[in-house]
């Protein structure tokens, strides 16, 4: 059995889809209507995860992954070209990781889901001041070296999101976003999920 991927076109879980598109490996994937909480074969989703919401990985062990980080570190230790190597190397990911989880991606839910202008335009302003974070220091063409990270792919997303919301980005995270946009997988993955 490959393993497979629960995504929404557009969601975080495109930073998943994106990984595993990068490890070249098989998976199968199955669209989910977070809203109706229904696959696209028609399944309960909620019978495949309370929580809900994607990403969620199903194993070869028919085991079940769930939260962003957990699922791009898995990713990771499965291939490490998608990790850093050295001593701290998983623990630099992870700390990049959680940076964009906890800081920026809690920070895009007023844009998503609110109607007050004011606590959008303060969302908007707060992300961009977090992302000087990734951009203070920027020396290299990915986050960590010469080639993208977990940790990049789930960057990019929030820089698409910033994109469709017109937040303003520094200019080397927007050349990051154009960077990571290009790679063939990345566009395999945005293509499958209806973006191109
Ligand atoms: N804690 C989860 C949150 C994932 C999350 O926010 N997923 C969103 C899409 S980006 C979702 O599925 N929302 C639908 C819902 O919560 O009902 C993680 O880090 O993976």
């Amino acid at each position: 059995m490959a393993i497979k991927l629960y995504y929404s076109p557009l969601a975080c879980s495109l930073a998943d889809h994106i990984a595993l598109h990068e490890t070249g490996q098989e998976f199968e994937r199955e669209r989910v209507d977070l809203k109706s909480k229904r696959t696209e074969s028609g399944r309960d989703y909620n019978s495949v995860t309370t929580k809900g919401y994607v990403p969620a990985l199903v194993l070869e062990t028919g085991e079940t992954l769930t939260e962003n980080i957990a699922v791009l570190d898995w990713i990771a230790s499965r291939h490490p070209k998608l990790g850093i190597a050295g001593p701290l190397g998983r623990t630099r990911v992870l700390e990049a990781l959680t940076y964009v989880s906890t800081e920026l991606h809690r920070s895009f839910l007023p844009m998503w889901h609110s109607e007050n202008t004011e606590e959008k335009a303060k969302a908007s302003e707060t992300i961009t001041n977090r992302l000087a974070f990734f951009s203070d220091g920027l020396k290299t063409d990915y986050l960590f070296g010469d080639r993208p990270s977990v940790a990049d792919f789930y960057l990019f997303v929030m820089l698409l999101w910033a994109e469709r919301f017109q937040i303003l980005v520094p200019t080397s995270l927007v050349q990051l976003r154009d960077r990571i946009r290009a790679r063939p997988a990345v566009q395999a993955a945005m293509s499958a999920e209806g973006l191109l």
